[in-house]
């Protein structure tokens, strides 16, 4: 696929099904399995069913028959799976050393198994991202990549894929959304989930149960417990370092730490019911933090996520990988855990596999966000991000009525590049236009503010990574951008307000971070907009 801005709204032919086990496809190593998963098992550990069909020698292939077997006398119970989330969030705990917040609970549960410090979504907004997580593909290729969708607009996941609670579902497992949030950009012909709450399953019904804890969607409340001190949080130079963004982003930390024992407290019950030995439990966040340049965008700070995986007895504890994974991952990880087998191969990975090999790259995509249109495309390594815009011609701060709402260092950063008071590395981001590429050399440049496209030392690099965007953009059918999307959305007048305006809106701003004033209003009309959430 080259680079032409076309495409069609249309989705692609249905590809075949798969054919045989999720395990068997080429390209796997054994680097993880024998580095983080399946350490020894500690004495007296209870047996789940992995460790069960490890010790009487049955292979992990044989998992996905054994569901349709009901549950012969003695053998253990199937495992439990809690999968919680956290709302806009990248790597700011304790445990990933953010500085500052304080998160015991997610310490806790990272200690006793698995911490990925490099996890990333697929998609850098909720719909997008929960689209794709769902499911385990791409949010592009089920045709879910446009947050948000309106609602007639959604259309049936295609090639016969189904969302993996339904999956889980119909291989007998309780499935229940312990909040109201799903979040996706298609349509099912049933809820994803059966129930609300694990206690109304069956007696001996093994569980999947998913949790999303909220707080940490903008608007943040503050910690009266622990305050975090502005002084003692490090700012990224993207942003003005004044105690303005360090209120704010403080903020945020101290909400993280609510978020904590929110968390903290459904783990309680697991082992207050005696479920956890049995339970494996998933910790990832749906995107990165809401932050300008974060959120909706595809720097780190938009899809670097915490993820951890807990599962006594199976997964060692105490493991931190640095492997490439990504948010899709959890799902065919999930269904092994289960012993399910999808009907077509996801494109998520299953982290517990046996010779899994260790990826080069991950890549992610960002459409649609509410009504505002704009399109970008990105591949990272452990070393290099490069950026694909598809619509550089519209300014990254364009009109979003939910940032103009949320944000106040959107409206700061405004008022200091209208006044020439930005570095240049924190200018970049309020240019007019777009680079149509962005190369980060993650080795020198971890907060990617110096693009390097252009420089002729990066050429090979960027050649690479491009080629292989592009082979990832005919994996996913990537439509691109039409004609109709290119001309539409929210109006593309940059900057959105005059230099008086942003001044009114940063005082606004001021008066409710520092003084207790009321949060400003979210219900403004900008430039006949509609209010979108
Ligand atoms: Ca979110």
């Amino acid at each position: 696929m080259g680079l032409r801005p076309t495409g069609t709204a249309s989705l692609p032919e249905l590809p075949p099904p798969r054919i045989g086990n999720l395990r068997g496809g080429p390209g796997w190593g054994k680097v993880f399995y024998e580095r983080v998963i399946c350490g020894p098992q500690p004495k007296g550990a209870p047996m789940n069913r992995r460790s069960f069909l490890k010790a009487t020698g049955l292979s992990a292939t044989a998992l996905p028959l054994a569901r349709h077997l009901s549950l012969a006398a003695g053998e253990p119970p199937r495992p439990n799976i809690l999968w919680i989330m956290a709302e806009d969030i990248c790597p700011d705990l304790s445990c990933y050393g953010a500085k500052g917040v304080h998160t015991p609970h997610l310490d806790k549960l990272a200690s006793e198994g698995v911490r990925f410090t490099n996890a990333f979504t697929t998609g850098a907004v909720c719909s997008a991202s929960r689209s794709a997580m769902i499911t385990g593909f791409h949010q592009n290729y089920i045709g879910a990549h446009q947050h948000r969708t309106p609602k007639n607009d959604k259309k049936p996941l295609p090639y016969g894929i189904k969302p993996i609670p339904h999956l889980l579902e119909e291989a007998g497992y309780y499935t229940c959304l312990m909040d109201r949030k799903t979040d996706c950009n298609f349509v099912t012909d049933r809820p994803f989930f059966v129930g609300k709450d694990w206690k109304e399953r069956k007696a001996d019904q093994p569980f999947f149960a998913q949790y999303t804890s909220h707080g940490t969607h903008r608007r943040w409340n503050r910690d009266p417990e622990r305050p975090i001190d502005i002084k003692d949080v490090e700012i990224p130079p993207y942003y003005p370092d004044n105690d303005y963004v360090r209120r704010d982003w403080t903020n945020g930390l101290e909400q993280i730490q609510l978020m904590d024992r929110d968390v903290g407290s459904l783990l309680r019950r697991l082992d207050d019911e005696g479920l956890a030995d049995n339970t494996a439990v998933f910790f990832i966040g749906d995107h990165g933090r809401c932050h300008i340049r974060g959120k909706q965008f595809l720097y780190d700070g938009g899809i670097h996520i915490p993820m951890m995986m807990r599962w006594p007895g199976t997964v060692q504890p105490g493991q931190v990988s640095d492997d490439m994974v990504m948010s899709i991952d959890i799902c065919a990880t999930i269904l092994n855990v289960a012993g399910v087998t999808p009907p077509h191969e996801l494109h998520g990975e299953d982290l517990l596999r046996p010779n899994r090999s260790e990826r080069e790259y991950v890549f992610a995509a960002r459409g649609k966000m509410d009504s505002t249109h704009d399109a970008m495309r990105a591949i990272r390594s452990k070393d290099f991000k490069y950026i694909l815009n598809l619509m550089p011609e519209r300014a990254y701060c364009q009109l979003n009525e939910y940032k103009e709402r949320m944000y106040p260092m959107l409206a700061l950063m405004n008022v200091m590049n209208m006044k020439g008071e930005l570095t240049p590395e924190q200018a970049h981001f309020m240019a007019a236009k777009k680079s149509q590429e962005e190369l980060y050399d993650l080795r020198t440049d971890p907060h990617e503010v110096h693009n390097v496209a252009s420089a002729p030392a990066y050429q090979d690099t960027k050649r690479k990574l491009r080629a292989e965007l592009e082979k990832w953009r005919e994996k996913i059918k990537d439509q691109g951008v039409s004609d109709e999307f290119r001309q539409g959305g929210w109006p593309s007048t940059y900057p959105t307000r005059t230099l008086e305006e942003w001044e009114a809106k940063v005082e606004e701003w001021r008066a409710y971070l520092f003084d207790g004033a009321p949060h400003p209003r979210t219900k403004e009309n900008i430039h006949g907009s509609r209010s979108g959430p």
